[in-house]
C-alpha cells in the first residue's frame, strides 16, 4: 500500500490532469489540452495531427489505460496502487515511460530542453492559466540561459509520482499546492 505522502501526490496528479476543471477526468480533457497545446505552437496541420494523435495516446496510455469514458479520481489512485503494489520496478519503470514520453511532446523543438515557452505553453494546455505561478513553478527549476534540461524536468515528475519519502521536496507538488 502506497503511503499518505504518495496518495496525496497522486490526488494532486489527478486533478492537475482535470484540464476543463469540472472535477472529473474524461475525453473532454483530452480534446481540450491537445487542440490548445497545438493552436498555441501555431502548427502546421501535419505536424499538428501528429502532435495531437501524440497526446491521445498519452493519455490512453497512462490515464485511461483501456478504459473508456470518466476517471474518477479513486479510479486513478487505485490504478497506481495496484501498480505499485504488485511490482515497485515496474511501476517506477511505467512512470519513467510516462513522463518521457510526456516531454518529448511538450519538447516542440527537440532540442532535449524545455524553454520557458514550451513549459508555459503546455501547462496552459492543460488548464494551468495563471502565468505568473506557472513561471515561477518553471522558475524553481533554476533554468541555464532559459532552459531546464528535459532529464531534470522529466526526473522531477517520476520522483512526484514514485517518491515515498516525504521529508524530501518536491518542485511539482510545491507548485501543485502553490495553486498552479
Ligand atoms: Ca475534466
Ligand atoms: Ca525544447
Amino acid at each position: 500500500m502506497a503511503n499518505d505522502y504518495m496518495v496525496a501526490k497522486w490526488k494532486l496528479w489527478y486533478k492537475s490532469l482535470d484540464v476543463n476543471h469540472d472535477g472529473k477526468i474524461s475525453i473532454e480533457d483530452v480534446e481540450e489540452s491537445r487542440s490548445k497545446f497545438s493552436n498555441m505552437h501555431q502548427l502546421d496541420e501535419a505536424k499538428s495531427k501528429t502532435v495531437q494523435d501524440n497526446f491521445t495516446q498519452w493519455w490512453n496510455d497512462f490515464v485511461f489505460r483501456g478504459k473508456t469514458g470518466e476517471i474518477s479520481e479513486e479510479e486513478f489512485v487505485s490504478a497506481l496502487n495496484n501498480d505499485y503494489k504488485a511490482d515497485k520496478g515496474k511501476f517506477v519503470e511505467g512512470i519513467t515511460k510516462c513522463f518521457n514520453t510526456f516531454f518529448d511532446v511538450i519538447d516542440t523543438n527537440k532540442d532535449r530542453s524545455i524553454s520557458e515557452e514550451e513549459f508555459l505553453i503546455a501547462f496552459k494546455a492543460y488548464g494551468h492559466e495563471n502565468v505568473a505561478l506557472d513561471t515561477k513553478f518553471f522558475q524553481a527549476y533554476n533554468p541555464v540561459d532559459g532552459l531546464v534540461s528535459l532529464r531534470q524536468i522529466v526526473d522531477s515528475w517520476i520522483d512526484f509520482v514514485v517518491g515515498e519519502d516525504a521529508s524530501k521536496g518536491s518542485i511539482v507538488k510545491t507548485a501543485f499546492e502553490s495553486g498552479v
